[in-house]
């Protein structure tokens, strides 16, 4: 057993952090095994400053982001959900579920290329059920056009009409959006640039948003197509990040006294 995983288990499950340290090991043990870029670590330290100040839970916006992103992955010709090296160390096994309950594929794109990463992931996302996955073999990719970094590089994503890109960059969503295919992003930082350029941000933690994704698409895929283009126009992505941000406002602003009775009860 990898050291790191013995020290996951010593957290005892009554440690007031106990998830927020068990998604922290899990990362680093990802970091070890060349899944998780070392920035990374440094992405989900910001992640993690977000999610705190978020309460830690999904909310209603980042709800109704999460329907509006299924019923437009359901309406899709070809969707597609890019897979980095935070996501696969996070939530391996929701991922492959999502991908199949959406008939949706997954392809590995990675903003820092280092020898060996492509083929940990790909063991994380076997290992965790995937039963094909792209973004592998380089003959087959593509350059997008508009973005210089190592995320030009696509295969399926290329003729792909819906990308769900999570824990992105705000450079690939830009691309993409000039490119005028539809962006769903998962994010918790409501002001970085992927959550303002996308069409649908879902300001919530990757952890909890692929549980909640599936359990949508099970609801969801009853639905009639009208129904399903109807959510999507419904949803106003601006007016969603402005309600992500005032619960912000509000978490800390009842947080000034709160904190101090609950902590020090
Ligand atoms: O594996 P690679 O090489 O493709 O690299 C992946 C990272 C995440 C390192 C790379 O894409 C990167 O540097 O991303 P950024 O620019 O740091 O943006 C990541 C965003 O994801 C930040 O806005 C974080 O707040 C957010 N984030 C971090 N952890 C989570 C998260 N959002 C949702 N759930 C999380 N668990």
């Amino acid at each position: 057993m990898a050291s790191n995983e013995k020290r996951s288990e010593s957290i005892p499950k009554s440690h007031p952090r106990y998830q927020s340290l068990k998604y922290r090991h899990k990362i680093i043990e990802g970091m070890k095994k060349l899944v998780v870029a070392e920035a990374g670590l440094i992405a989900h330290g910001r992640g993690e400053c977000f999610d705190y100040i978020l309460g830690e839970k999904t909310s209603l916006p980042a709800k109704k982001a999460i329907k509006a992103s299924i019923a437009a992955l359901l309406l899709a010709k070809n969707p597609v959900i890019s897979v980095n090296g935070n996501v696969a160390a996070l939530v391996p096994s929701e991922l492959v579920s999502l991908g199949k309950v959406l008939n949706a594929p997954l392809e590995i794109n990675l903003f820092y290329q280092k020898k060996g990463r492509i083929k940990a992931i790909q063991n994380i996302l076997y290992n965790a059920g995937a039963i094909k996955l792209y973004g592998i073999d380089s003959s087959k990719m593509v350059d997008l056009d508009g973005i210089e970094s190592n995320r030009r590089k696509v295969e399926l994503i290329a003729d792909a009409d819906t990308v769900m890109v999570p824990l992105e960059d705000g450079d690939r969503t830009e691309a993409l959006k000039k490119l005028k295919k539809f962006v769903i992003a998962v994010d918790l930082n409501p002001l970085s640039r992927t959550s303002i350029w996308a069409d649908i941000t879902i300001i919530d933690n990757i952890i909890r948003v692929i549980p909640e994704m599936i359990k949508n698409t099970h609801e969801l895929r009853k639905f009639e197509k009208k129904q399903l283009r109807n959510i999507v126009e419904k949803f106003n992505n601006k007016k969603n990040i402005q309600d992500s941000l005032d619960l912000i406002i509000n978490y800390i602003t009842n947080q000034k006294e709160l904190a101090f009775e609950t902590f020090k009860k």
